[in-house]
């Protein structure tokens, strides 16, 4: 059975490939693709091609093919890695994590979720109600985050911007009790402005398309897209999401996760505000910024709770303290702009945080006692923003980018690295794969190469958005609110203009540390991996793009993973055990060898049974590249044990 969907369907794992050679892998890759067949191991590690249509590959019955089974009992799946992590968590009381990477597109947040549902389906066999609560926030979680934190780009029409790493907490039966959610970076100044083709976050869209006239109407919005400056480039884009239809989606989902109604009446009383911000003009008077439509601030005002003569002022003027001196110092036009932009920017990254710290008060773990009930034990499931390279890249690029380098080198530290310090050890020839990220040139702009390719970024900006900057003055406003739920998003607006003084960390330092956080966490766990491949540029269920996929198959390292399976399979020998075992085989080595070393001897050993292209001599071992060959090296020695048997047999009972 096995055998015959082998031949039919390409080879369900890679380690089976006769040769590992760039051909054969994407002639295999690409059969499999065409056959539907989208998955394909390379041992434990399962390649996933997008496929670009709904595959009926998900549902309650092949569920049920998964559960429990060891890994290669089954075809390739999403499912035989989750259940492989789950099992090792179960059994081994390990923490694991399932990191799925591959570039902008490649289906990483589908396979993260289609992951979440199979381990929801597999537990709580006995449906306890506390359990099955806690599975349905986890799950419904998912939709909330995509609504404000992904975004329509050239890449991908649902692409996440910010990065998410999800644990779920698992009591000693192995039901979920609980999760947390680590969020990174949100590409926040897709609020202010996008690219053309792009869009800005689903959920503005959602809120004009989706809400009621009854909701529009108390945030003073009207439904047309075109009329808000901020979300205006992306307006008439078709989307392959129905954003009203999500909107009310969404709002369920908050609504059972546990948000109350006022909380959800802020949330879309920033979106409005937001929108609000973004029609705002300034006009120049002597050298005086005014605020060309006041009406437009008296709506920001009421939505956020506070008054307009203090929006108006935070719009126009920042606090400043001189010596013992405390003035209001007053905007340029362009200051005042930047300020309104870094606001809005502000008000959406800060309501992102605020949605996911809520959701995990939510599903924290809550009275479990580890004296009573064991170990809690974790599944982390990373979900990033992959790898992407636009026509014009920023600040936002450098940061995504960054963090797939850390993820890959993860990779090869966990995965390739091990093997490939032996193979250096011995001295066997190995293609280095380098996660280097090199900066080649600087000019106007700098073009770094990154390990899945160059990428030239715009400097304009750069420094604007590291930095980061607030003026204090946006912050006391909001924590000034009257709205007790926008009040507490802003704590640190509490503080005095006197008693700001420390200069904040940089956008990419924070960033920075919070990759190397994250890179700690998943190496301290058993690791999973899924590596996603994107077929084609034109999200097309035909095209296999040969150059494209094999370009990430070889950037992602596949090749070198295959090698380090088979080698991991096989068989590594030092040259004196090898002839220990294996010395009858050949004339040239029993009883006895008389070449100068252990190493020559295990050479024409090897030469004489035919074996010489299956095999790498090291310095002191002999490393075996399949399976086969050292199943047939058993057999022969078997055989030679058998005739030798005989033959003393024989010798003792005299009739040689
Ligand atoms: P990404 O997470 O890897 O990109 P997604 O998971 O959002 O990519 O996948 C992009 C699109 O591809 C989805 O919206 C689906 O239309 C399609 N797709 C992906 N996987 C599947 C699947 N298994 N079955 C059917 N369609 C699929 V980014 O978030 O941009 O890096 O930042
Ligand atoms: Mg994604």
């Amino acid at each position: 059975m096995a055998e015959q969907e082998s031949l039919e369907f390409g080879k369900a794992d890679f380690v089976l490939m006769d040769t590992v050679s760039m051909p054969e892998f994407m002639a295999n890759l690409r059969l499999r693709f065409e056959k539907g067949r989208i998955y394909t191991f390379i041992g434990e590690v399962v390649v996933s091609v997008n496929p670009y249509k709904l595959l009926n590959i998900y549902g309650r019955d092949t569920i049920e093919q998964y559960k429990g089974r060891e890994l290669y009992e089954r075809p390739p799946h999403l499912f035989a890695i989750a259940d492989a992590a789950y099992k090792a968590m179960k059994r081994r009381s390990k923490d694991t994590c399932i990191v799925i990477s591959g570039e902008s597109g490649a289906g990483k947040t589908e396979a993260s979720k289609y992951i979440m549902q199979y381990i929801a389906a597999i537990t709580n066999p006995s449906q306890r109600a506390e359990v099955e609560r806690v599975k349905n926030m986890l799950l419904k979680s998912n939709c909330v985050l995509e609504a404000f934190g992904n975004a329509k780009t050239n890449r991908n029409d649902n692409s996440s911007r910010f990065g998410k790493y999800m644990d779920i907490n698992f009591d000693f039966k192995g039901d979920p009790i609980g999760g947390h959610i680590n969020n990174y970076l949100l590409e926040k100044s897709r609020v202010i402005v996008q690219q053309p083709g792009e869009r800005s976050f689903h959920s503005f869209y959602q809120l004009l398309q989706g809400g009621s006239d009854q909701i529009l109407r108390s945030l003073h919005l009207q439904k047309s897209l075109s009329s808000y400056s901020y979300i205006r480039v992306g307006a008439q884009l078709k989307s392959s999401i129905n954003d009203a239809a999500e909107f009310k989606v969404v709002a369920e989902a908050m609504k059972v996760i546990g948000f109350k109604p006022e909380e959800i009446q802020t949330v879309y009383k920033i979106l409005a505000a937001i929108l609000h911000l973004g029609n705002l003009k300034f006009v120049v008077d002597g050298d005086t910024p005014l605020i060309d439509n006041g009406k437009v601030v008296s709506i920001i005002a009421e939505l956020l709770s506070t008054k307009t003569d203090m929006v108006e002022k935070a719009l126009l003027y920042r606090t400043v303290a001189t010596g013992r001196d405390i003035i209001d110092k007053q905007h340029t036009e362009q200051e005042a702009s930047y300020g309104r932009d870094a606001f809005a920017k502000a008000i959406y990254e800060r309501l992102f945080c605020w949605i996911v710290t809520r959701i995990n008060d939510i599903i924290e773990v809550k009275n479990y006692d580890t004296t009573v009930h064991g170990k809690n034990t974790v599944i982390g499931v990373l979900d990033i923003y992959g790898f992407e390279i636009f026509d014009n890249n920023s600040f936002e690029q450098f940061c995504i980018n960054y963090c797939n380098e850390k993820l890959q080198q993860l990779f090869i530290q966990l995965v390739l690295k091990q093997e490939q310090e032996e193979y250096q050890r011995e001295g066997i020839p190995w293609k280095h794969l380098c996660a280097s990220d090199k900066i080649l040139e600087f000019d106007r702009d700098f073009r770094i190469r990154h390990y899945a390719g160059d990428v030239v970024y715009s400097v304009v900006g750069f420094i604007d958005k590291n930095k980061d900057t607030l003026f204090q003055d946006f912050k006391r406003l909001m924590y000034n609110s009257s709205n007790p739920v926008l009040k507490n998003m802003w704590p640190e607006g509490k503080l005095s203009i006197t008693e700001v003084t420390k200069r904040p960390l940089t956008a990419a330092t924070l960033f920075k540390n919070s990759m190397i956080a994250l890179v700690d966490n998943l190496a301290s766990k058993e690791p999973y991996y899924v590596r996603c491949i994107k077929p084609n540029d034109k999200k097309s269920p035909q095209i296999f793009d040969d150059e494209r996929c094999r370009h990430q198959v070889e950037y992602l390292g596949l090749l070198e993973n295959v090698r380090v399976r088979r080698a991991g399979f096989a068989f590594r020998q030092t040259y004196e055990k090898f002839l220990h075992r294996y010395k009858m085989i050949s004339e040239f080595t029993w009883p006895n060898h008389d070449l100068p070393s252990d190493k020559e001897a295990v050479k024409k050993l090897v030469e004489h049974c035919g074996f010489q292209d299956d095999v790498a001599y090291g310095k002191t071992k002999i490393f075996i590249r399949t399976p086969r060959t050292l199943f047939t090296l058993e057999e022969l020695r078997a055989q030679m044990l058998v005739r030798i048997v005989l033959f003393l047999q024989k010798v003792w009972r005299g009739t040689l």
